[in-house]
């Protein structure tokens, strides 16, 4: 028997909108998690077209997972997204024009051609870039969380990680600290099944992530991930919760990693059976019958978001293609923050 909390899903529409979305809303992550998966897409194509240097990261089948959660952070929260998130950068507001700019290595992504195309976040919106994966953002979005509670500010930090991430010394640490200090964290685990090639029966022993929750001494919930709107209540209840004082959470997100750890893998060990039948139930379209079924989403609502998205994206890989890329004389700029950079309404 599991120890951590297994969330329902949401049933109504009456539910969802005590939860604090309206039909607007609902629409607007339809959109987000549309876009997500559309700027991986055309980062396939630009791949295969030899546009993007170094390897190339997604996060299919984590639309609901990352769109989900960022939906429920506060304006002033910060968060650590990681190479499956696309969807917190998507939620919180990045433009895709300079998603593509950044997976092209020009100088109008986030990170000005700096950095791999996963590794970037804009800071002006609240989402610190990432480092490493393994788990090195987890201790930071902790010391953001304590930084918030020595200011007495009301903000949350969200801090993501891979299953196969939970193996690693500072995700203890992390959670410790946070357990001990009870402060305003969130941590979620993006459960994919598979670290690269490694199957969660040799990563952890236990029956869920979420059921360590305990033994640091705050609430674990385990929660479908290709349900956003299960994720979206779960994840503002947590939040709101550390916010008022409550202390830490973990959630546990379930998904299957749609495709290779990176374009350069094929997942040849996944089983074809597997992928088959986490396809049924792809975020995307789960959420598209919801809405048909439950907010009455007509065709022409349906197809006016669709073709926007289309649009969105058409204009956004042109825009970025015009993009220069950096000048080399200015290598060496802009790789430390500035007093300037930092002066953000997230650096107070
Ligand atoms: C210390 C360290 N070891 C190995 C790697 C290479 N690496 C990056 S992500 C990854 C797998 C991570 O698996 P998981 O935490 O489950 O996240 P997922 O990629 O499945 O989202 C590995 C082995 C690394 N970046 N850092
Ligand atoms: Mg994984």
């Amino acid at each position: 028997m599991a120890i951590a909390r297994e969330a329902e899903p949401v049933s109504s529409l009456r539910e969802i909108r005590e939860a604090g979305l309206d039909r607007e809303d609902l629409f607007g992550i339809y959109r987000s998690m549309l876009l997500t998966r559309g700027v991986e897409e055309r980062g396939h194509i630009l791949y295969r077209q030899g546009k993007i240097p170094g390897s190339f990261y997604t996060g299919r089948g984590n639309e609901a997972g990352s769109v989900g959660v960022a939906t429920a952070m506060g304006p002033d929260d910060v968060g650590c997204p990681l190479h499956r998130d696309m969807g917190v950068h998507i939620t919180r507001g990045v433009e895709p024009w300079r998603i593509f700019a950044q997976y092209m290595g020009r100088e109008d992504g986030p990170t000005r051609g700096r950095d791999g195309n996963v590794h970037m976040a804009d800071s002006q919106l609240g989402l610190l870039a990432m480092v490493s994966h393994l788990p090195a953002m987890l201790p930071v979005a902790v010391g953001c969380a304590l930084a918030f509670r020595i200011r007495e500010e009301k903000r949350v930090a969200l801090g993501w990680f891979g299953e196969g991430a939970s193996a690693r010394g500072d995700t203890h640490e992390g959670m410790n600290f946070a357990g001990v200090r009870r402060l305003p964290v969130v941590f979620i685990c993006d459960n994919n099944q598979w670290a690269y090639s490694t199957p969660t029966h040799l990563e952890y022993g236990c029956e869920t992530l979420a059921d360590r929750a305990q033994a640091y001494g705050f609430e674990g919930v385990v929660v479908d991930g290709t349900d956003v709107l299960a994720v979206y209540r779960e994840a503002r209840r947590a939040i709101e919760k550390a916010r008022e004082g409550g202390g830490p959470t973990l959630i546990e997100s379930m998904t299957l990693r749609m495709e290779g750890h990176a374009v350069h893998d094929d997942a040849f060990y996944v089983p074809k059976e597997l992928f088959e039948e986490w396809a049924k139930r792809d975020p995307i379209e789960r959420f598209r019958t919801w809405l048909r079924a439950n907010a009455e989403m007509t065709d022409e609502e349906e197809d006016e978001i669709g073709a926007g998205v289309k649009r969105t994206l058409n204009q956004s890989m042109e825009k970025a293609d015009a993009s220069p890329l950096p000048d080399p004389s200015t290598v060496t700029e802009r790789v430390y923050a500035s007093v300037e950079d930092l002066d953000t309404p997230h650096h107070k």
